[in-house]
């Protein structure tokens, strides 16, 4: 991957997410000089990221996704992948406006809030407890920049594994003496319990899951920093997001996290192309 082809991936992907139009997924489309690997969509998230800096966002943290199976079963892929949270992806209150959205889904999430900075390739679960300050919940908006949310795993790791927005719950804990895979979350959709499951979830633990990330970034020359706040990914699946849907999450240990989504989504008010007037919103 030369810095010219990912400079195209990363306009190709930005311009999709400025527009709100999905486009069609990477791997299908004639990939010129090779086929996107794992590596090279890593290239690409990591000058995706840069580009979005260089906008002016500041890093704010990191994210796992793909790390309970019924992530993977959701959507067909086997290993969990990294992206980057910036300042723009987080929310300032409950109300998310779907019309800067393509096709948002809400996922609940276990947040870490990082009080050192950590790095090396032997990090345990343990270790990352060390380097917490604190615990909580919340809800990730993904939004595929692909069309019908459908991706390999290198085309979602370029797109920075779907990031959209963050809503950080207000509740905070401190890591002693939790036993994060007792965590209980209940996710609501309209005051429906839609998905309900614990931190057991996360293959290994959601603290495991996070000293994975340590050990992913350590192959970039980097660790999790302090001041960082980490998503450990969704033990549930993702729900749709529709105008006037209120979702929330429910922890035993974090309280309650909740989002409005606000506005029309693309696909009801059907602008860009993807969808075309009469057509509905593909499940
Ligand atoms: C990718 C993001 C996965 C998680 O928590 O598993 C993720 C996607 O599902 O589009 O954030
Ligand atoms: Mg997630």
């Amino acid at each position: 991957m030369t810095p010219a082809d990912a400079k195209h991936w990363v306009d190709y992907l930005l311009d999709a997410a400025d527009r709100g139009v999905a486009v069609e997924a990477i791997s299908s489309l004639d990939p010129g000089p090779g086929p996107l690997g794992v590596e090279e969509a890593y290239q690409v998230q990591a000058c995706l990221l840069e580009r979005r800096l260089g906008r002016g966002e500041t890093l704010v943290g990191a994210k796992l996704g793909f790390t309970s199976l019924a992530k993977q079963r959701q959507m067909g892929v086997s290993e969990p992948v990294y992206g980057w949270l910036t300042d723009r992806s987080i929310l300032a209150e409950d109300d998310l406006r779907l019309s800067e959205l393509i096709h948002p889904r809400a996922e609940p999430e276990i947040v870490f809030y990082i009080r050192e900075d950590l790095a090396g390739a032997d990090v345990s679960a343990d270790d990352v407890i060390d380097a917490t300050c604190a615990l909580g919940g919340g809800i990730e908006v993904i939004d595929s920049r692909y069309k019908d949310f459908r991706f390999s795993l290198s085309d979602v790791i370029a797109d920075n594994t779907s990031v959209a927005r963050v809503r950080l719950g207000a509740q905070v804990v401190a890591p002693e003496g939790i036993d994060l895979s007792e965590v209980r979350c209940s996710f609501d959709v309209d005051g429906d319990v839609v998905a309900s499951a614990t931190g057991a979830e996360l293959l290994g633990g959601p603290a495991a899951c996070v000293a994975l990330l340590v050990r992913h970034l350590h192959r970039f020359g980097r660790g999790i920093e302090a001041g960082w706040t980490v998503l450990a990914g969704a033990p549930t699946d993702a729900q749709h997001l529709s105008a006037g849907m209120v979702v929330a999450a429910r922890y035993s240990h974090f309280g309650e996290v909740k989002l409005r989504a606000l506005g029309e989504s693309p696909a009801q008010s059907a602008r860009g192309d993807y969808v075309t007037p009469g057509t509905s919103r593909p499940h």
